[in-house]
């Protein structure tokens, strides 16, 4: 628990959210999924939580870096294409999975393309100026960036640019512009950005909320697989179910043969059950886990 001194409130660790849009949902269901059960999780300003030391502010999104980095809450969950385009002095602590998109290039699908260098001398729109403006120094292409706070796509439809840079995920909005992606600038997904030097009842909070966040993250990689196996084939069927540590096996009420439960990772799963089939293995369960720590 957090250390309390008589007189003094116990720590908080303030978390900065997006208020709503596309990482809300998902912000919200990690807290929920860490065992966070919020007061009230719909569109106030802030919220508390009864079973964790945490307040919850409801922000946009863009708002998020500056909020943290002038302390008003302590960490924020926040695109990393927006930490990035901000640049503050605030860390990345923890990339979420979520929120998954690209900062991408796109001319018109009528444009010659054939490199970078294409685009020197151009006029491309964007709200992600700095992060423009970087990727085009890094490659020393020299373009005019036009600045637009939104509906970035159909500029070059309007004449307003040549190219444009902004967030893709599908590509089915490009592809409705009459636009074609040409370069990556930067992938990104929602991460968690800490305020740099948090006192030590602020830090020891982020570190058990982190302890969870990693217990879901790792939960979700790996099924739980349970089996019978004739015991002669028990020790093929342990070689490849590695477990936690070495898979659990119990004896059947049946002579011969025994039960098996073990820990798979989703990337090897489909390969392990054709093995585990070929190994004589029956009545094959896989049940999700919910939390794995170690
Ligand atoms: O109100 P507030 O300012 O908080 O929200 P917002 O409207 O600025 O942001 P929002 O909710 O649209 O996005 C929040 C974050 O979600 C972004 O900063 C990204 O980190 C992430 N994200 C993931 C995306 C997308 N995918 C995405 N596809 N953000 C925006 N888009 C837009 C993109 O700008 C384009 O208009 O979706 C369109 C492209 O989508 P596709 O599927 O057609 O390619
Ligand atoms: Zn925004």
């Amino acid at each position: 628990m957090t250390q309390q001194t008589t007189g003094e409130p116990a720590a908080i660790l303030r978390i900065a959210i997006q208020k709503s849009g596309r990482l809300y949902e998902d912000s919200i269901r990690l807290l929920r999924e860490c065992g966070i059960e919020l007061n009230n999780g719909n569109k106030q300003l802030k919220t508390t939580s009864d079973n964790f030391p945490v307040e919850v502010y409801f922000l946009r999104d863009d708002d998020i870096p500056q909020y943290v980095f002038d302390r008003v809450a302590d960490i924020g969950i926040v695109g990393e294409n927006v930490l990035l385009e901000k640049n503050k002095e605030i860390d990345l602590v923890y990339r979420l999975g979520f929120g998954r998109c690209r900062l991408s290039l796109a001319v018109p699908k009528a444009m010659p393309y054939s490199g970078l260098s294409d685009l020197a001398g151009l006029k491309i729109a964007t709200t992600y100026t700095h992060l423009l403006q970087q990727y085009l120094d890094k490659n020393s292409i020299v373009a005019e960036i036009h600045e637009i706070s939104g509906s970035v796509e159909i500029a070059p439809g309007i004449g307003l640019a040549d190219a444009i840079c902004d967030l893709v995920s599908s590509g089915s909005t490009l592809f409705t512009n009459g636009l074609r992606e040409v370069e990556v600038v930067l992938p990104s997904e929602a991460v968690l950005a800490a305020a740099q030097n948090l006192a030590a009842p602020k830090q020891a909070i982020l570190d058990k909320l982190l302890l969870r966040i990693n217990a879901v993250h790792r939960a979700k990689r790996v099924k739980y697989i349970l089996l019978n196996a004739p015991n002669d084939q028990l020790e093929n069927i342990a070689g490849i179910l590695p477990g936690a540590k070495s898979p659990t096996i119990v004896p059947l009420a049946e002579p011969g043969w025994s039960s098996v439960q073990s820990v798979v990772n989703e990337n090897d799963f489909w390969e392990v059950i054709e093995k585990l089939k070929a190994f004589k293995a029956e009545g094959i369960l896989v049940v999700p886990i919910e939390k794995m720590i170690d």
